[in-house]
């Protein structure tokens, strides 16, 4: 039987990941934060689809196109986590379980990044423990699917 698939989604400047700003966000580069999540998957006993778009309709598609050929999604929204009602529309519609993931604790940022909208479409959130956040994502959404190999 096929794995299941879960899209691993990332937003706008994520690309620079490991190249700018590393004692905010750390070392590591996206292609990095792939093997991580390739990784975890691997191990989870699920397949991935890892992608980042500096675009907000590009990532609204995605997220639509995630509707009867995904099992789940871990997104990082980046900056339209705290500004787009339409991102976390389309969230909600596609009907799958949402665990957003963030690098930094938004919480201990600035106020404007304290709401995400995202949250409201996410079944869970986890943020401020780096990169590694990807693979708890991961492991959440293998539990919530009842494909956690390791359990
Ligand atoms: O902590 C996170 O993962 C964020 O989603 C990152 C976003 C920020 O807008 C959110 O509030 C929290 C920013 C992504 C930008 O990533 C960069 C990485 C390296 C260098 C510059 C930007």
């Amino acid at each position: 039987m096929e794995p299941p698939l879960i899209a691993v989604l990332n937003g706008p400047n994520l690309n620079l990941l490991g190249t700018r700003e590393p004692e905010k966000y750390g070392s590591a580069t996206l292609d990095d934060v792939e093997a991580l999540c390739a990784e975890a998957a691997e191990e989870l006993g699920l397949a991935i689809d890892f992608r980042q778009t500096n675009l907000e309709g590009e990532l609204i598609s995605w997220v639509q196109e995630c509707r009867g050929r995904a099992a789940g999604i871990i997104i990082n929204p980046a900056g339209y986590s705290h500004t787009s009602i339409a991102l976390m529309d389309a969230l909600l519609a596609v009907d799958l379980p949402v665990v957003e993931v963030h690098i930094t604790n938004i919480h201990r940022r600035e106020a404007f990044r304290h709401l995400s909208y995202v949250s409201r479409a996410a079944v869970g959130v986890i943020c401020g423990l780096g990169v590694g956040g990807y693979a708890l994502g991961l492991r959440a959404i293998a539990g919530i699917i009842g494909q956690d190999e390791t359990a």
